[in-house]
């Protein structure tokens, strides 16, 4: 017998964390008799009275949102990182260890119109909540006590998002993450031994295979990472190896919103539903070091699995022993690449 990666389980790693990840492609026939959940495919109305985001409406703190028009930000009413902290550390034998930790929270709205979600709104719409991040992000790496900028969206109530009004959230802080400290060990380990960039190196080899890439235009691809994870996860990669979005032309902030416009519409027609997920921005700390090693991309994990009513359950050995797949990145990849260019509700 002879070993095939369609049938056979395997690891795959992880290059941007240097964790694996167990595929189990045999799987895919198991019956599922447990949790689904309710799809979301109710229309909604272009403005909602009680919504907390639209424009000109009160939100949950009392303060009253200003009548905008395209991408809005603010701070978060209810912030997890605050600007005034005391500074303190405890380490009590090495056991008990703790640190302050200062930072700010923004929410930003993508559009006024409280029905649209990225995949449905114009590229040019989206072109305008590209420059809010980039704004957002030089502005709050700019300061002294920030040394990252996670620009993130939680769509979808299956995802905890509490407001249907298309928004997402940016979190700066003093401490380097984790998820992000992972990436940057392995984009400087590459970078030290080669002189060039982890996710160039690894484009290449995408773009010389063509097996697991959904679309491209001049400036980005999107594609199933190898080590994908969640049964439909992807990254935006730019094709320039730069390191934030402070770094792109007109152009090819034009072209990200494009491709984020392109792939969310991939997104919403695999199960004709607003497609739920988290995805999230990775670029370079912050801190003032150069970082050279650091090659921008974008992050999504949805949840859903096998139908609009299906998710992938993080647990068990997942929780205790390490993530697990059952079908294909490679398979995930064609099922999104096969999808029409237009948005399912447009048909
Ligand atoms: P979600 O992405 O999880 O839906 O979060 C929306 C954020 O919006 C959440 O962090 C904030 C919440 O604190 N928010 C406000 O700042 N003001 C409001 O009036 C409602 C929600
Ligand atoms: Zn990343």
């Amino acid at each position: 017998m002879e070993f095939n990666t369609n049938d056979h389980p395997h690891r795959r790693l992880n290059i941007l964390t240097g964790e694996w990840v167990l595929v189990s492609p045999h799987r895919t026939k198991r019956p599922w008799q447990g949790k689904t959940e309710k799809p979301q495919n109710q229309l909604r109305p272009s403005y909602d009275a009680q919504c907390y985001l639209c424009p000109g409406n009160e939100r949950a703190g009392g303060i009253q949102n200003p009548n905008y028009q395209s991408a809005y930000s603010f701070k978060n009413d209810f912030a997890a990182l605050l600007e005034a902290v005391p500074k303190h550390t405890m380490n009590e034998n090495n056991l008990l260890i703790a640190k302050s930790e200062r930072g700010m929270c923004k929410v930003i709205c993508f559009s006024p119109n409280h029905q649209l979600t990225l995949a449905q709104m114009e590229v040019e719409d989206i072109h305008k909540v590209v420059d809010l991040w980039t704004e957002e992000y030089k502005i709050l790496g700019e300061k002294e006590f920030i040394n990252y900028v996670q620009i993130f969206e939680n769509k979808g109530a299956i995802m905890g998002c509490s407001n249907p009004h298309p928004h997402g959230q940016i979190w700066a802080q003093e401490s380097i993450p984790d998820g992000v400290a992972k990436e940057l060990v392995q984009f400087e380990k590459h970078f030290k031994k080669t002189g060039r960039s982890l996710l160039a190196d690894y484009l290449d080899q995408e773009q010389s295979l063509d097996q697991r890439i959904i679309v491209e235009n001049n400036s980005f691809v999107a594609l199933v990472p190898f080590w994908a994870l969640w049964p439909y996860e992807t990254i935006i990669i730019s094709k320039r190896h730069v390191q934030s979005l402070l770094d792109f032309t007109k152009e090819e902030r034009e072209d990200y919103a494009e491709i984020i416009k392109r792939l969310t519409i991939k997104y919403d027609n695999l199960f004709q539903t607003s497609f739920p997920y988290s995805s999230g921005i990775h670029q370079k700390p912050t801190d003032g070091k150069p970082w050279e090693s650091w090659h921008f991309h974008m992050h999504f994990y949805p949840p859903l699995l096998r139908s609009a009513s299906v998710k992938k359950f993080m647990v068990g050995y997942e929780m205790l022993g390490e993530p697990q797949r059952d079908f294909t990145p490679e398979y995930s990849a064609e099922r999104l690449k096969k999808l029409p260019n237009v948005h399912y509700t447009k048909l």
